[in-house]
């Protein structure tokens, strides 16, 4: 661990819960990275986060944490940045958490657009209560309550956010590292609600449930069944093969945030903003 890392970090609470191999450390290591590499201010940084596997990172990071409710974390962090509207304020979701019973949540925080970033650690299944099946788990895969192959579609969530008006949206997976510290970059400096959906492995729920080996190998399976977007449209005449999930940018567009807004009508009503 290098001291950019170690210093955003609550060493007290180390060694955190997570299972060797699974890919949420990753991921919170590339976010570490993009932090440091943007040089924001710890002390004006919050990450706000739900319940789940997920929900824990906040334990171990030095900024202004909260650890709320499942399904609520985007709620608490509405209420945080329009309130401290100086704070960037990262939100990390559970897939379950983010698109189940946070699902509301999630699509309205898409449309009305306040400057958050959301990162979804994506491991496709409910990891803290055991391997349920959730909303993202792939059609076929088995979970601990789809023993013989899941018969449901899943949710897709960027084209879930895509659909509800969010202006930045990208993918990537925790198998790499160099993609994620990018796009957690261009989220964060993104003016506006900023959602990234970070594919990763649950080795001891998916990767076993799955048969997919060790947790190295879920690394592979993350790495061969996606493809990055570009290659997609290039190669694929822009329909990307049902078995592959792009990763990319998919959207990447400014406009007017909500707390912008909110402040201007604030300013307005109270007459403060007459000349
Ligand atoms: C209101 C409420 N309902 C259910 C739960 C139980 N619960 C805790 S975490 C979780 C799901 C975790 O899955 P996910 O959100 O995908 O995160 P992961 O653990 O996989 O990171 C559930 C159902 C809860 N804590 N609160
Ligand atoms: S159960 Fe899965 S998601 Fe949760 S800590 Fe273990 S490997 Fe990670």
């Amino acid at each position: 661990m290098s001291d950019q890392h170690r210093r955003f970090l609550r060493l007290r609470q180390l060694p955190h819960v997570w299972c060797p191999g699974c890919g949420n450390g990753s991921i919170v290591k590339a976010l570490l990275t993009a932090i440091g590499d943007l040089g924001l201010d710890q002390d004006r940084v919050a990450v706000i986060s739900g319940i789940g596997c997920a929900g824990r990172a906040p334990f171990i990071l030095d900024f202004n944490t909260m650890h709320t409710t499942h399904g609520r974390a985007l709620a608490f962090a509405t209420g945080m940045k329009l309130v401290n509207p100086d704070l960037k304020v990262i939100v990390i979701m559970g897939d379950g958490d983010a698109s189940a019973i946070g699902g509301n949540h999630f699509i309205h925080s898409c449309r009305r657009n306040l400057d958050l970033t959301a990162l979804v650690f994506n491991n496709g299944i409910y990891g803290l209560t055991g391997g349920q099946l959730a909303p993202t788990t792939p059609a076929g895969k088995r979970s601990t309550t789809s023993m013989s192959g899941n018969i449901e579609h899943a949710f897709d969530l960027v084209r879930l956010a895509l659909g509800a008006g969010a202006g930045f949206v990208a993918r990537t997976t925790s198998y790499d590292n160099k993609q994620m510290v990018t796009f957690f970059k261009r989220a964060i400096s993104h003016k506006g609600f900023a959602f990234v959906d970070v594919m990763t492995a649950c080795p001891t729920y998916f990767g076993r449930m799955n048969d997919l080996g060790e947790p190295y190998e879920l690394l592979h399976y993350l790495r061969d069944t996606t493809s990055p977007s570009e290659d997609i449209a290039r190669e694929h005449d822009e329909s990307p093969p049902a078995d592959l999930m792009p990763t990319g940018i998919f959207r990447d567009e400014e406009r007017r945030d909500y707390g912008t807004l909110y402040s201007q009508r604030a300013l307005a009503t109270s007459g403060k903003g007459r000349s």
